[in-house]
């Protein structure tokens, strides 16, 4: 059955097209540097918020059907496959990710659960291998219902712990059973309201508890990739333990985490946490820790996570910036973690939304690789380091100097104002235009 047929194969039309169900920048099989674009971007559609968020929020229900015609939830999930397969070969896009939970709900038991889990991911696995589409990360959803309200490995009951143990277990196997080369530990309810009552220490002993019985048991059944953490500082709890990359690199390297894990930078998680996109990926590069992407923006005058389709380009060709000095995605690939606003509740509108941040990447990774090239930036930056190449600056790194050397160097060299040179911030910015603008 086809669920959108009003809608072909979306095609790449060039920039001057006016048909807004066409590609204007994303060309997959354009070649670049000898790969295809959708390689060198990886797209990934989100279970979660295309195939099942519906615009419900705190102020009122669903506005867009995302019951793909069925009320049976086992019927239901199986037709939810199929369109989230339709949608990602129409917009050529390759990869998913998900939750547990959006692929099968709960049912009465997490014995039951786990069988119809089964039917629905034996059900993907046949159509990956009709389509070629791929996972590139799984998740469980151990923040949804109840049991989780104190947190999932964070809880202080220890049943819960338990039971999210078990749950982990499973997103495991159906990870590894799609073929994914990701897993996803998202905070969810791992954080705090007060510390009233709160036992901050053993709650974060036990998490790391959980994340090295996620590795030891993943690496037995053959998962070879990379375990995520994807920080965000706050929402839901008041405070999230995974507050950002600097932090959650602290709670890796304390608990011996740092080798199997690796960030999964959310745009609009780093803005909560009053950085910018680019801080958080060049914290993750710069620490070997760069893993993937949740492609979305927030937007500055909320304070919380609206998880919109990215369409700023400034900030999505700051972020392929990062990718391409990163070398690349590996594992890892762009996530749209984002959901059309609810008042845009057309089924067209999951087209249209997902065109925007598409292109959008696009035009970012051309702007990126431009801006490299051009390599004025680069070369500013390098200059501004020049001092560390020979002399003192080299002798420091070689650790040659120590605190009564570089005393004696100061006396001898007296105010060292006459060293400094200007930041340039105003130039190097317009040079982003120019490069960005004469694409
Ligand atoms: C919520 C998170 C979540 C993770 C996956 O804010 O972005 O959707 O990406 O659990
Ligand atoms: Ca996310
Ligand atoms: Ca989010």
């Amino acid at each position: 059955m086809e669920f959108f047929n009003n809608i072909g194969k979306i095609q790449y039309k060039g920039k001057d097209s006016t048909d807004p169900l066409s590609f204007k920048y994303y060309n997959p099989d354009e070649i670049i540097d000898g790969k295809k674009m959708r390689d060198h971007l990886k797209f990934a559609l989100s279970w979660w918020h295309t195939m099942g968020g519906d615009g419900t929020d705190m102020f009122g229900c669903g506005t867009t059907d995302k019951t793909w015609g069925q009320s049976d939830p086992a019927a239901r999930a199986k037709a939810k496959v199929d369109a989230a397969f339709e949608i990602m070969q129409k917009l050529s896009i390759d990869y998913f990710c998900f939750h547990d939970r959006d692929l099968s709900p709960e049912y009465g038991s997490l014995a039951e659960t786990n069988a119809q889990l089964d039917i629905v991911t034996d059900y993907i696995k046949a159509k990956q291998a009709e389509t070629g589409a791929k996972c590139l990360w799984g998740t469980a959803k151990c923040f949804d219902h109840p049991r989780f309200m104190h947190g999932a490995g964070t809880s202080p009951s220890a049943d819960v712990f338990a039971f999210s143990a078990a749950q982990i277990k499973k997103a495991l196997e159906a990870t590894v059973k799609l073929g994914g080369n990701g897993y996803v530990f998202w905070g969810g309810r791992e954080g705090y309201e007060t510390l009233l009552n709160t036992n901050m220490g053993l709650e974060l002993d036990n998490m790391a508890r959980l994340m090295k019985m996620a590795v030891e048991y993943g690496r037995s059944i053959g998962f070879n990739g990379d375990f995520y953490i994807e920080p965000k500082p706050k929402e839901p709890t008041k405070h999230q333990y995974d507050f950002d990359t600097a932090t959650v690199l602290g709670f890796l390297r304390k608990y011996g985490l740092e080798k199997d894990f690796k960030m999964n930078i959310e745009a609009n998680h780093a803005t909560l946490a009053q950085h910018t996109f680019q801080h958080e990926l060049c914290v993750a590069r710069i620490n070997g820790a760069f893993g993937s992407i949740d492609a979305n923006q927030g937007d500055m005058l909320l304070g919380w996570d609206t998880d919109q389709f990215p369409t700023n380009v400034y900030d999505t060709t700051m972020c392929m910036y990062e990718v391409i000095k990163a070398g690349g995605f590996t594992n890892g690939g762009l996530n749209f973690d984002a959901k059309a606003r609810r008042g845009s509740f057309t089924p067209e509108d999951i087209f249209y939304s997902y065109i925007a941040g598409i292109d959008a990447f696009a035009l970012g990774f051309k702007a990126a690789r431009k801006l490299i090239e051009d390599g004025r930036i680069d070369k500013f930056i390098d200059d501004r380091y020049s001092s560390w190449k020979s002399g003192i600056g080299a002798d420091i790194i070689a650790g040659k100097a120590d605190f009564a050397a570089l005393e004696k160097y100061a006396l001898e060299k007296g105010e060292v104002t006459g060293s400094l040179s200007s930041g340039r911030q105003e130039m190097l910015e317009s040079i982003v235009n120019n490069v960005l603008f004469s694409l």
